[in-house]
Parts: C-alpha cells; structure tokens; sequence
C-alpha cells in the first residue's frame, strides 16, 4: 500500500494555502482530525469544522474553524484519496495542522517529497509527462506568452499533439509488419495478387511516413517560439554615435521608462530593458557607438557591441541622415553586411534636420533591410515606434498563431525527443526509398514511435522522472 503523503501547497502568490493530503489514509485522517466529524462523508463536498487533534489550546495558531475536502480515488489531482484543509489566517496554523496530522499514529503517513503530488498524478495516469512539466512552466514563466503556452500545455494540447502522431505512426508501424510478414504472394495462398501489390505499398508507406515526419519537424519547428516567449525576442540596436539609438530606446519602451543608467555620453555601456509587442517579449539592447574602435579605452564598450550583436534576432541599425556617412558608419555597415538582411532594420533618423542620406544610399549597402525614414523628436518618435513594432510584427511573424490552440515547444527534453523521433523517421523514409529491406526501415519507424512516447513520459526511467519533479516544489 503506498504511503498516505500530507505537504502544504501554495498555489500562488495572494492565493490561500492548503493542505494536501494524499492516499488512503485520508479519510481515516480527516475523522480523526475534525470534531464532531459526520459518519457519511461526502467527497467533493465542503466541510467546516473544528479541529480536534490540533489546536486544542485556545492559544493555538490552529485553534477555531477550518475547512475539509476530501476528494475520492481517482477524481482527485493525483488520482488517489484525497483530503484538502485550508485554514483562515496564517500559514503557521496549516504547519501546525500539519504536524498533526504526522502525530496521529496513523501507519504510512508521512511529509511529501517535493513534486510527489504531481508525480504520483503521473504514476498514477492522471496526466502526462508533458502536463507535468508545464505544472513548474506555469511557475516559472516570466512572460504572459509563456504563461499562456504552459497553460496550454496543461490542458494537454501538445500531449494530445503527439498522441495523435504517435497512433497515426502505430497504423502504419501495423502496414509495415504486414508486409515484413506476408511478403507478396505468400499473404494468401493461391490468391493472385496484381504485380505491383508489394511496390505500390511500399510507396504508400512512404507517404504515410513523410506526413508523420512533417508533423515532426513542424512541432521542432515551434522550439523557436518556446524560446522567444521565454528568453524575448533579443533586438539590438547599433549605430554610430550620436545617432540616435538610446533615443530609439526610449521611444520602443514608450516615454518614462528609460533606465537612468543611461545617458548620451554613457560610451561602452549595453543597456538592457524588456518590453513586449503584441504580446511577444521584446529584449531591447541599446549598444555603444563604434568610434574609435583603435581607442583601447573604448575597447570593452565595442566587444560588447560585437557580442551583442552576434546574439541579436533582430539588429535595428540607426543612422544619423543629416551627416554624411562616415568612417564610423562604415565599420558598423560592415558588421551588418554579413547578417541575415531579413532581421535588419535601418533606421535613417534625424529626418528634420535635412537629408543628406537617402533610403537608396542604404539600401545599396544592405540590400534586403527593411529601411524607414524618420525622426525621433517630438511626436515623430511614436509614430517611429509604432512602424518598428509592426516591422518586427511581421519579421517574427506570430500574429497568426493562437498560442492557446497551439503546441509549442518549451522544454528540451522534449525538443530532443522530437528531434530523435525526426531523425529515425527520415532514416526510415530513405531505406525504404533505397530499396532496403522493410524490417530495418520499420526498426527506426518503432525508435521513432519510441521517442514520442517518452514526450508523453512513457517508458522513461527513473533518471528522467528525477529531473522532471526535481524542480518541483513542496506541495505540488
Ligand atoms: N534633431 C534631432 N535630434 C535627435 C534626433 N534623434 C536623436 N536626437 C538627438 O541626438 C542626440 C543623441 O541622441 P542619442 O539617442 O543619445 O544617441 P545615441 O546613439 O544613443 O548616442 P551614443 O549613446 O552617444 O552613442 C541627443 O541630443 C538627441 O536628442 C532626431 O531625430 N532629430
Ligand atoms: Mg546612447
């Protein structure tokens, strides 16, 4: 009989403690806990009542009223017996509860490991690996966008993704071991098959198998958007000198929010600040001008630049367009000439100084940027803002993805299963197309069906479950 467990958990910040207490002492727990505890017990239902075994001293932290749920095997969180207490005021008097409730004499009842609740959720099929791991999602997510896709995630879309996969896979992993058991002719004694019977299958395998593996690769595909909803978008804006970038800055983060570390002068210095644009986390990067880039004192402010934007998504290059390009502008152009145009924007800024620049002279130099016109004082920088915003709108190209309907991958773990499973499907895909034999091309078919099981968390080991609910806290 596994251990009753009893843990507090915190749902979240503002949101009352519980109790939690699961396994088949539960119920045995809660009529020795509440006085006057009635002889039928409802699950589901709600219970005030005195504590009897705690807080019997006036004094006490768990004196006076709590509540009881308890909730019957398996419509429970963790598929178990189930008992919840939660108790106004506190969380001194839910320890204190909780002490309780391991002094009762109880058999197998014991403080919970961190995540046991979850885990045994899991064990106990309530939920799948996936789900799991967007349980610490939800906690962790520092963005609104990684919180709605763990959300999603727990709802089970992209368990529910995979299954379908994984049972279109098991169809055709089905096909394949018909035709490794009955090739041709022996299917059916006596029964004359058309020529191409064995050729035609073949090749309808094939195609069942690249949909499966485009599925695949479109799920990988969705690692990017994992990665940006958690880390940001990384926009880093270079230029010259006196250019205009921390005016930028300031213009993208909307007035107000300039961090007062910066300042005109501020040479050397990267600054760092999050935003969000339509929802997506924008990492903006105001960097240091490139002028004397033989100037030892200037070196480590241009070492930053240069690590910067290597790291970049998005580079957005200002040019002051009243001055004449000049040495310094050339240095950063030359940066730029190696990137990839289709995440360069070109800011030719100080439009109301006069124009000695022209969005040709640019485009000539960084063919594929997006290049606008503009000035950043006064009203002219919101708008700025506003045409830069949708630029990178459209560079990202999310706005047609519903985060809530999609499944996006967050986790590595996952995203090497998948790329496992990518990998074993192509392998089956040539084999087959190179005429080999249908047993070794259905061996990687089944290590791909494998690998999508182990997304789910199905035939993982203990090493894998550790790290999963290693991260969990207590209570959950
Ligand atoms: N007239 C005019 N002045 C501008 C415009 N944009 C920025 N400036 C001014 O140009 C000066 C430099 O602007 P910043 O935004 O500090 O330029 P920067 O590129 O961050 O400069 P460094 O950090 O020194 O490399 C400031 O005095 C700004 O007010 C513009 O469109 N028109
Ligand atoms: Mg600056």
């Amino acid at each position: 009989m596994p251990e009753t467990i009893a843990a507090i958990f915190t749902p979240g910040e503002g949101i009352a403690a519980i109790l939690r207490i699961s396994g088949d002492a539960s119920l045995e727990i809660m009529r020795k806990l509440m006085s006057g505890c009635p002889e039928e017990i409802e699950p589901g239902r709600v219970y005030d009542g005195k504590l009897s075994a705690a807080g019997q001293d006036p004094a006490s932290e768990a004196a006076g009223e709590a509540v009881f749920l308890y909730l019957k095997a398996p419509a429970s969180y963790t598929g178990e017996d189930m008992l919840e207490i939660q108790k106004q005021g506190s969380n001194d008097a839910l320890e204190e509860i909780l002490r309780a409730v391991l002094g009762l004499g109880i058999e197998g009842v014991r403080e919970a490991e961190p995540g046991e609740f979850t885990k045994r959720a899991f064990l106990n099929g309530k939920i799948d690996l996936t789900q799991a791991e967007a349980v610490t999602d939800i906690r962790e997510a520092g963005t609104e966008m990684s919180l709605a896709i763990a959300e999603s995630q727990i709802e089970g879309h992209l368990g529910d993704t995979i299954r379908e996969i994984r049972s279109t896979l098991l169809d055709i992993l089905a096909e394949m071991a018909v035709d490794i058991d009955y090739p041709e002719s022996e299917i059916y004694e006596g029964y004359e098959y058309p020529e191409s019977f064995n050729e035609d299958s073949v090749s309808d395998i094939v195609n069942r198998l690249r949909w499966v593996h485009s599925d695949v690769a479109d799920l990988i595909d969705t690692a990017r958007i994992g990665r940006i909803a958690r880390d940001g978008v990384r926009a880093v804006i270079a230029g010259k000198s006196n250019s205009g970038k921390s005016s930028l800055m300031k213009a993208l983060l909307g007035e107000g929010q300039v961090p007062v570390t910066d300042s005109a002068d501020s040479a050397g210095d990267t600054v760092e600040e999050t935003t969000s644009m339509g929802g997506v986390p924008i990492v903006l990067v105001d960097t240091a001008g490139l002028r004397n880039i033989d100037d030892e004192t200037e070196k480590p402010g241009i070492e930053r630049t240069i690590l910067a934007l290597a790291r970049a998504d998005i580079v957005i290059l200002v040019i002051d367009g009243s001055v004449k390009l000049d040495e310094e502008d050339r240095k950063i152009l030359r940066f730029m000439e190696n990137m990839n145009s289709d995440h360069l924007i070109a800011v030719i800024n100080k439009e109301d100084l006069g124009r000695t620049i022209t969005e040709d002279d640019v485009r000539s130099i960084l063919p594929g940027a997006t290049v606008i016109n503009t000035s950043l004082v006064g009203s002219a920088a919101e708008d700025a803002a506003r045409r830069i915003s949708e630029i990178i709108g459209g560079i990202l190209d999310l706005g047609s993805i519903d985060i809530k309907e999609t499944s996006i991958i967050t986790n590595e773990r996952q995203l090497k299963m998948l790329r496992n499973a990518d990998m074993n499907l192509d392998e089956a895909i040539s084999m087959l197309q190179n005429g080999e034999p249908m047993e070794a091309a259905e061996l990687s078919a089944h290590y791909a069906y494998n690998a999508l099981g182990t997304i789910l968390g199905e035939e993982v080991g203990d090493e894998v479950l550790e790290r999963v609910f290693g991260k969990f806290s207590l209570g959950m």
